[in-house]
This record gives structure tokens, C-alpha cells and sequence, in this order.
């Protein structure tokens, strides 16, 4: 793809910025996070620093006051390094930021959007429950309106920093006999689970910011990839909200959490990319060092078409994904191009990694190389931000929404 299609100077600089930052503070320590499984704090408190917890934000919210395809960018390049850091960076702007901009009271973002923007409070978003995955509207948790609050109970299940964030955006069910309809959502805040970790770097604990009585993180997910990622439940237990904390009106919690997911989509499709394309370039180099028969395996046409059907999908993928951001980025419909670059990068992305893994052999299916995380980083891909099923199921409403009308 020629550079000047989509990216402008900022957008380069950018670029340059997060490929320094990920080669030199994250790839070193990828590969131990992985396997520890621990929440990189040092690291994510040095995005914040860097503005990479609030690239799309107005500087006036605490953000760097960049564009939408900035943010992709950041998030595909950290992605071709390391998929964990690729998504906190995703989860933490889109899904636990974005809604209180896009959807909050002027109020309300100038509460929580500094915070969150500045990487100082990590943020997250509660969707999913144990019996609402792919049907998001069955969704459980309850919300019951008092005097002046409401009572949430239920519990939130594969939630993306449950356990180390602070301010979370949470759906819950106002009006039963509404079906989707009958879905708000709130702003809710908690302790983090790892209190001298983040107090040691310096991330959340703002004096504004009680933490809401019942509400916390539960059981922590053992996972095949994304394993620096924070992945835990989310319980509310008779939480008192107040109502100036419900986000959005009285049941449009489903559909601005459903706008929600279509950028976050387009954010999983450059996350997907960057995976492929870290693959890719590790297949690549390795094609050129490795010798067997008395000569580089690249001159093998099994190895070299390989290579080449990767980087023609990558391309493809890249023009799916940008062209997507670009639509959102201007205003323009995007529902369909979201969930296609969403499905045909999350897709390519498990056949790169695996594609890359079979080129270096045996020594692919070990440690001593990064093929074999990013592997197992690309398959939630297709699963993560809605399964590849249901991006299929968007596309074809989409096309088929006038014509059955
Ligand atoms: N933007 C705006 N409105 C939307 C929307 C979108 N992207 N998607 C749905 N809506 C609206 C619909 O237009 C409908 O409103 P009207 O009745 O006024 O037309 C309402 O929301 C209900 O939508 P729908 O009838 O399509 O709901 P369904 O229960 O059939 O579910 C799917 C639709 C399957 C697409 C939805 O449940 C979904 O995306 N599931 C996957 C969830 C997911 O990605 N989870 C992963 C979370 S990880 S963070």
C-alpha cells in the first residue's frame, strides 16, 4: 500500500514513534510477560506517558489530539511486536474510553476522560456475560432504579482489564420487557486487584475516584494467548450507582455499545494485521538464514510462494483495515467494512502465524522463537470483539438490509 493513500506527516511520525517504543521497551520483554502471564505495568504506564493511551482524545480531555487512523496505527505497529500491549491499548481507548466520549454528558468526560486519556486510570468495558457471548442482548446483570441510584447485580465474564482497571462501562438490564431495548449503561468504578503494582509505577488510586461497594474483579483467565493482557470477571454485588453515572439514556445501553464495537472491530482487524505481519516479517528473515539441501530455504518455491500469499493478503488486509478507518474517521458508514476488515484480518492472521510457524520447522513450534505466541496470540482474533460467525452475520445484514426490508 502507497503510504500517501491513507497517512499524512503526523501519521508517519507517529509510526516512528511506536515502532522505537516497541522495539526497544516491549520486544525485550514479550516473550517473560507471556509466560508469567503478568500485567505489564512498566510498560503500560510508559504508553501512557507517550500518549498512547489517549492517541484519538482532544488534548483538552487529557489525549494527544491525533486521528483515528493514528490510532490504528499505534495499535497495528505494537501489535507486530507484542498482541497483549496491542490490546490494552485497544481495550483501554476504544471499549473503555470511547463510550463516555462519544456517549457521556459533558459532565461525565470531563470527570473520567482525563484519567482515562492520560493513562493515569485503566478503563474497561463490560458486555459479555457467561450466557451472553455472541447474543449480547441476554444479557442478566440487572440494574434496579431507586431514589437517586441503582442496584446492579450480575457478573461480566472475559472482561479485558477487569482486574487491574478502575473505571469500567457496564451493561445491565433497566427494563426487562424490552428485550435490547431495555439494556442502559453505566459508569462504574473499583479498586484494581494489584494494588502494589500499581501504586509502585504510579497508575490509578486518583483520591476522585471512590471505589463502588460490591463491585470487583473475580476469577483471573488462564489463556492461550493475549497472556499479558488482564483478563478477568467482573462481579457487581448490590452496586449503588448513582443515576448522573448512567451513560446514555435509559435504554440505549445495547445500541451505543454495539456503535462501540464497530470501531472496536476495525481496532481487532489492525491488531490482527500487525500479528500477520510480525509473523510474516520473522518468516521472512528466517527464510534467508536457514539452510537445509546446501541452500537458503527461501529458494524453495514450497517456501517463497508461502511467503508470497502472505504478503498479498497482509496487503489486502491493509486496505481493508485503513479503508475502514477512513470511513469512520470522515463520518461515513462503516458497519460492513468494519466487521470485513475484522473477519478477513483475524482470519488471515491465524493462517500467517501458522503459515510461519510451518517455515521455521521445528524451531517454530518452540520458545526460542516468537512464531509460536503469535500463534496462539492470533486466535482470539477471531473471537474477541465479536466471533468471526457474527461478522459475517453484520455483513450479510448489512447487504441484505434494503433488498429484505
Ligand atoms: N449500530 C447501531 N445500532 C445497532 C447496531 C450497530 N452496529 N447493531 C445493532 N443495532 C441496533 C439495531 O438496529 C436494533 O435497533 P432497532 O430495533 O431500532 O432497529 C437493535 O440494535 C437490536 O439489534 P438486533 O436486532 O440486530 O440485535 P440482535 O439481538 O439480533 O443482535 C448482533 C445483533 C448478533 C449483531 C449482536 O448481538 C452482536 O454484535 N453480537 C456480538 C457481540 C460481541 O461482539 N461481543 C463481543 C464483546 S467483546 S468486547
Amino acid at each position: 500500500m502507497d503510504d500517501s493513500l491513507y497517512f499524512n506527516e503526523q501519521h508517519l511520525a507517529v509510526r516512528e514513534m511506536v515502532q522505537a517504543f516497541a522495539r526497544d521497551e516491549v520486544a525485550p520483554i514479550a516473550a517473560a510477560h507471556d509466560e508469567s502471564q503478568q500485567f505489564p505495568w512498566e510498560t503500560v504506564k510508559r504508553m501512557g506517558e507517550l500518549g498512547l493511551l489517549g492517541v484519538p482524545w482532544p488534548e483538552e480531555l487529557g489525549g494527544a489530539g491525533f486521528d483515528l487512523i493514528a490510532y490504528m496505527i499505534a495499535i497495528h505497529e505494537m501489535a507486530k511486536v507484542c498482541a497483549s500491549h496491542a490490546i490494552t491499548i485497544s481495550a483501554h481507548t476504544t471499549l473503555g474510553t470511547s463510550p463516555i466520549v462519544h456517549f457521556g454528558t459533558p459532565a461525565q468526560r470531563e470527570r473520567y476522560v482525563p484519567l482515562l486519556a492520560t493513562g493515569r486510570v485503566i478503563g474497561g468495558f463490560g458486555l459479555t456475560e457467561p450466557g451472553a457471548g455472541s447474543d449480547a442482548g441476554g444479557t442478566r446483570t440487572t440494574a434496579v432504579r431507586k431514589d437517586g441510584y441503582y442496584v446492579l447485580n450480575g457478573t461480566k465474564r472475559f472482561i479485558t482489564h477487569a482486574g487491574v482497571g478502575e473505571i469500567f462501562l457496564a451493561t445491565a438490564v433497566t427494563d426487562p420487557g424490552k428485550g435490547t431495548k431495555g439494556i442502559s449503561s453505566f459508569i462504574l468504578t473499583k479498586e484494581t486487584c494489584d494494588l502494589a503494582a500499581a501504586q509502585r509505577v504510579g497508575i490509578g488510586h486518583d483520591a476522585s475516584l471512590p471505589a463502588m461497594k460490591g463491585f470487583r474483579s473475580g476469577k483471573k483467565e488462564d489463556k492461550l494467548g493475549w497472556r499479558a493482557s488482564d483478563t478477568r470477571e467482573l462481579i457487581f454485588e448490590d452496586v449503588e450507582v448513582p443515576v448522573e453515572n448512567r451513560l446514555g439514556d435509559e435504554g440505549r445501553g445495547f445500541i451505543n455499545f454495539m456503535q462501540t464495537l464497530d470501531a472496536g472491530r476495525v481496532g481487532i482487524a489492525a491488531l490482527s494485521l500487525g500479528i500477520a505481519e510480525g509473523a510474516f516479517n520473522e518468516a521472512l528473515k528466517y527464510s534467508a538464514e536457514r539452510k537445509q539441501f546446501g541452500q537458503a530455504i527461501a529458494h524453495f518455491q514450497g517456501v517463497s510462494f508461502q511467503l508470497a500469499d502472505m504478503a498479498t493478503e497482509i496487503e489486502a488486509g491493509r486496505h481493508l483495515m485503513y479503508h475502514a478507518a477512513w470511513l469512520a474517521q470522515h463520518g461515513k458508514p462503516y458497519v460492513k467494512e468494519a466487521a470485513m476488515a475484522k473477519l478477513f484480518c483475524s482470519e488471515l492472521a491465524m493462517r500467517a502465524t501458522t503459515k510461519a510457524v510451518q517455515i521455521h520447522g521445528g524451531y517454530g513450534y518452540t520458545k526460542d522463537y516468537p512464531v509460536e505466541r503469535m500463534m496462539r496470540d492470533a486466535k482470539v482474533c477471531e473471537i474477541g470483539e465479536g466471533t468471526s460467525e457474527i461478522q459475517r452475520i453484520v455483513i450479510a445484514r448489512q447487504m441484505l438490509k434494503s433488498l429484505l426490508a
